[in-house]
C-alpha cells in the first residue's frame, strides 16, 4: 500500500468562454465551499466580457486570479495554460471545473478527501451514486457511449473518462508529459486519464451529481465529437500495434 504526501493548497481552474451569466456565481460558490482554495479563471477573451467580470472579482479577493488569453483556442489549451500557471506557483493540487454550474463546488471537499489517498480523482457520473440532472437522453447516450468506447479501445478501468471535474496532485500533472498533449474538448480529458493510467498512477472515481447548465450556451460541437472519435481510435490502434511489435504495453509506476 502506497503512502501519499499532504495535499497542499488547491487551485481551482475554471476555463471560460462567454460565461458572463455564470462566472460570479461559480466563483462565489467555490470560495464558499473550499475557502482555503484559490481560483484561476482562464478566459479566452470572451466577447461577452466574462474576463472583465472575473477581474472585478479579484479586486476584493486575493484568492481569485484571472489568466487572460488572446482568443478562443479550445478547452484543452486553456487548461494547459492554467496548469502551467499553477505549477509555476506553489499549488499542491490542481482542479478542473466548468464555469456553468455542472460541476457543483459543494462536492469539491469530497473529491479532495479522496485525493488524500490517490494521485488523481475523477468526478464520475457513471459510477454507482453518480448521476446527471437535466440532460436530454441524446446527451446521455453520447456521453456514456464516449466513455464506453474509450474504456474498451484504450483498456482503461474507468467509467467516466470524458468528464471534466477532476483533482490532480501536482506531481501527477508533472508526470503526464503535458508538453506533448495536443488534444482538445472531450478528447483532452480522455488523453489525461489515459496518460495517468498508463503511467501507473492511482486514479479513482468519486460519484458526482452533474447538473446541466441553466444559463449560457454549451460549446460542444460536432467537430469536438469527431476529434474525440478519431483520436481515441488512433490511440487504441497504436497501443495494439505496439503490443504486437513489443513497443507498447503498460509502464510501471513512475
Ligand atoms: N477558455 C476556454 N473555455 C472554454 C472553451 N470552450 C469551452 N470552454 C469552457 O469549458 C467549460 C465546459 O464547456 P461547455 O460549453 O459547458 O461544454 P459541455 O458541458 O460539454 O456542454 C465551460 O466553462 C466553458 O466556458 C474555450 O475554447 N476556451
Ligand atoms: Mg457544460
Amino acid at each position: 500500500m502506497r503512502t501519499f504526501g499532504p495535499l497542499g493548497t488547491a487551485l481551482v481552474i475554471i476555463p471560460t468562454y462567454n460565461e458572463a451569466e455564470n462566472i460570479k456565481s461559480i466563483v462565489g460558490r467555490v470560495r464558499k465551499a473550499v475557502p482555503e482554495a484559490h481560483v484561476l479563471v482562464a478566459d479566452d477573451n470572451s466577447p461577452d466580457g466574462t474576463g472583465k467580470l472575473a477581474d472585478e472579482l479579484t479586486v476584493e479577493d486575493d484568492h481569485v486570479h484571472v489568466l487572460h488569453r488572446k482568443g478562443k483556442e479550445g478547452l484543452g489549451a486553456a487548461y494547459l495554460a492554467g496548469f502551467h500557471w499553477g505549477l509555476e506557483r506553489d499549488y499542491g493540487v490542481l482542479i478542473e471545473m466548468d464555469a456553468d454550474g455542472s460541476h457543483q463546488p459543494e462536492e469539491l471537499p469530497r473529491l479532495l478527501t479522496a485525493l488524500k489517498s490517490a494521485d488523481l480523482v475523477l468526478g464520475s457520473r457513471w459510477v454507482p451514486g453518480g448521476r446527471v440532472v437535466n440532460w436530454p437522453k441524446s446527451r446521455e447516450v453520447i456521453s456514456r457511449g464516449g466513455s464506453l468506447y474509450s474504456r474498451l479501445a484504450l483498456d482503461l478501468p474507468l467509467r467516466d473518462i470524458t468528464g471534466g471535474y477532476r483533482a490532480f496532485r501536482r506531481e501527477t500533472l508533472e508526470g503526464l508529459g503535458l508538453d506533448e498533449v495536443a488534444s482538445q474538448g472531450y478528447c483532452f480529458q480522455v488523453d489525461l486519464a489515459r496518460r495517468a493510467v498508463k503511467a501507473g498512477y492511482h486514479v479513482i472515481e468519486v460519484p458526482i451529481t452533474f447538473v446541466e447548465r441553466e444559463l449560457g450556451d454549451s460549446k460542444m460541437s460536432r467537430d469536438i465529437l469527431v476529434e474525440a472519435l478519431w483520436r481515441v481510435t488512433a490511440w487504441g490502434v497504436g497501443e495494439r500495434v505496439g503490443k504486437v511489435t513489443g513497443r507498447g504495453g503498460r509502464p510501471s509506476k513512475p
